[in-house]
């Protein structure tokens, strides 16, 4: 608690001082391996340290990232492994993949805790399972930031959760898919990661608004395809088989999309005109596919969140609050504007 006290006077001062971060992406951690944690240790600030020394003081943090399931996490491992290694002076990351496991999450947070961290982020696989360690990392005085998908917990156990709203991605969704087809036909539902926030607030979204306002439209069949392209490819060739009529493929994400634009291929069929794609996320490969005429409607999903990461983890340190839930803004893109924007991509 000492340590915490001592950071929070010296926090003060670092308030004008960027936020930088050190590269020290830790290797893949094997899927039953506690976290790595980072080559350099940060020394423990003196007690007697006057509040305006910034001294080596530095922000550390600890991120358990889900893994590396589909381009949009890459894209977000980037944007964070990137800024800390870009900023090597002021701030020391230790990551974690989780290899899509909760228990190497919950196993890497325990592990932050116990190196003591400043604050520590997390992209939950699921939504429930987490009281437990996160009234620990309380216990501990380490705030938690969730990145990207929230947690089914009391608002109490965790600082903030930044990312979109994936009920109106879901809502956005229906209202393209419907402009698309005409209000009208028969269409099928990949899902994302079973118990994923994203997953669950992007299916409420687009069911709930078709079952609104198109009453032609059908959903005919909806199962998941845990975020993969290559699940989604599997699902959708057995979507194919039983439902020969469908007119429309909706996927929680690109990727998922991606693999649904191979099925529908190699079953004979069009993509993008015997069968339109609407997805999630905004990723290279959903533009490169709507300018080949193959997919035709991606709602953006900004992975890019690395900078406002820290800003927010800085923030915390300082002891200053919070929004509790600071907010993506995104956009949509629809295949007639693709070729136009795809080279300006940043992800
Ligand atoms: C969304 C994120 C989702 C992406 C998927 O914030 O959690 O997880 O939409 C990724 O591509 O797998």
């Amino acid at each position: 608690m000492k340590k915490r006290l001592v950071s929070s006077i010296l926090c003060a001062a670092m308030v004008a001082a960027t936020i930088a971060g050190c590269g020290s992406a830790a290797p893949e951690t094997a899927a039953t391996t506690a976290p790595a944690t980072t080559v350099e240790e940060t020394e423990t600030p003196k007690a007697d340290a006057p509040a305006t020394d910034v001294g080596s003081e530095k922000l550390v943090v600890g991120f358990a990232q889900i893994g590396q399931e589909s381009g949009w996490r890459d894209a977000e491992t980037m944007s964070i492994q990137t800024y800390a290694s870009e900023h090597t002076d002021t701030v020391e990351l230790k990551f974690a993949d989780a290899q899509q496991k909760q228990e190497n999450q919950i196993k890497a947070i325990k592990s932050f805790i116990e190196q003591d961290v400043d604050v520590i982020g997390l992209a939950p696989v699921v939504e429930t399972g987490w009281d437990q360690v996160f009234a620990e990392a309380q216990d501990a005085g380490i705030p938690i930031i969730l990145l990207d998908r929230t947690a089914d917990v009391d608002e109490s156990l965790y600082a903030t959760f930044i990312g979109s709203d994936f009920i109106e991605e879901g809502k956005e969704a229906a209202r393209q898919m419907a402009e698309l087809i005409g209000g009208k036909g028969k269409i099928v539902e990949l899902e994302g990661t079973v118990g994923a926030s994203a997953a669950t607030d992007r299916k409420t979204g687009f069911d709930e608004e078709i079952a609104a306002n198109y009453p032609d439209i059908e959903i005919v069949a909806s199962q998941t395809g845990d975020f993969t392209r290559a699940q989604g490819k599997e699902v959708m060739e057995s979507f194919l088989k039983s439902n020969p009529d469908i007119v429309g493929v909706y996927a929680h994400n690109d990727d998922m999309a991606l693999g649904a634009i191979e099925a529908i291929k190699e079953a004979g069929l069009k993509p993008g005109e015997d069968i339109v794609t609407v997805s999630v996320d905004g990723v290279k490969g959903i533009f490169e596919a709507m300018v080949a005429g193959e997919a035709n409607c991606t709602v953006e999903c900004n992975p890019l969140l690395g900078p406002l990461f820290f800003e927010t983890a800085a923030k915390l340190k300082n002891g200053e609050s919070v929004e509790k839930w600071v907010k993506s803004v995104d956009g949509v893109f629809t295949s007639d504007i693709a070729a136009d924007v795809i080279d300006s991509r940043a992800y």
